[in-house]
């Protein structure tokens, strides 16, 4: 077990925590960037051609095939590190969790302050009249799924890559992140902008890294851990 990192979790009441798919692996979800991630798997495409806003609107059954083949995990659960962030919560020392990933496993494991940067599966809009559609809705159908009410196509409630981050949301991570007394990021490679740049908010001393692999901020955390963020949580 890391002591620093136990002592700093006591000590602190506003705890904000920053992830990222890195969050997820550990439930069977993979990540980008890692070497069995989405970003190393054969596809007619490379992800972050298809997952874009421009992709959607050209191709929206390839798409809906990528997207249901290798984005969509319904049966994942909540791993370590979501149920000890979902506990520092309601006991009162954590602000909120603020997360880049779109699998909903953080408000699985219980969490209700999480800003979600880049959406959720779990929301689904019609794109003509804006009625919504849950998961499973996406999941038991088959090519582009329409709205049952007036036909038009529906759009996952995921920032694709050309698309903006909601102004709200964006809003409530800063205003957590400037307000923390002790900043987590885990399981991120910081690599995605505008998002990774919120951590630059955070105006304390006791900036921890949890992540596998090196990320171009570990020179400015005051602690840097790398191993699995599960089982880091788990000792906690
Ligand atoms: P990324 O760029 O794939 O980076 C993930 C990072 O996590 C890497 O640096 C890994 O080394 C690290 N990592 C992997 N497993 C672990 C682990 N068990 N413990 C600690 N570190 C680990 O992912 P980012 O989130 O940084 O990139 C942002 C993208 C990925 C966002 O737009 C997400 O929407 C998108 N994404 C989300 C999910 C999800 O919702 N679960 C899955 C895949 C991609």
């Amino acid at each position: 077990m890391n002591e620093t990192l136990k002592q700093w979790v006591d000590e602190s009441r506003r705890i904000v925590f920053f992830g990222g798919a890195g969050v997820s692996t550990e439930s069977g979800i993979p990540d980008f960037r890692s070497p069995d991630g989405l970003y190393n798997t054969k596809y007619k495409y490379p992800p972050e051609t298809i997952i874009s806003h421009g992709f959607f609107m050209r191709e929206t059954a390839e798409f809906y095939r990528f997207y249901r083949d290798k984005m969509l995990f319904p049966d994942a659960q909540p791993n370590a590190a979501h149920r000890k962030l979902a506990e520092w919560e309601r006991e009162g020392k954590l602000l909120a969790v603020v997360t880049q990933n779109i699998d909903g496993l953080h408000q699985a494991a219980g969490s209700k302050k999480v800003y979600e940067l880049h959406g959720s599966v779990h929301r689904n809009y019609c794109t003509h009249c804006g009625q919504f559609y849950d998961l499973d809705f996406i999941m038991k159908g088959e090519g582009i799924p329409v709205c049952e009410k007036c036909g038009h196509i529906v759009k996952p409630d995921v920032v694709l890559y050309g698309e903006n981050l909601d102004n709200d949301v964006i809003q409530g991570a800063c205003d957590a992140i400037s307000h923390a007394d002790m900043l987590i990021i885990g399981g991120t490679s910081l690599a995605v902008y505008p998002a990774a740049g919120l951590i630059d908010l955070y105006r304390g001393h006791r900036l921890v890294l949890v992540n596998l692999s090196q990320t171009p901020q570990d020179s400015r955390a005051d602690l840097v851990i790398h191993e699995r963020i599960g089982q880091v949580f788990s000792e906690l």
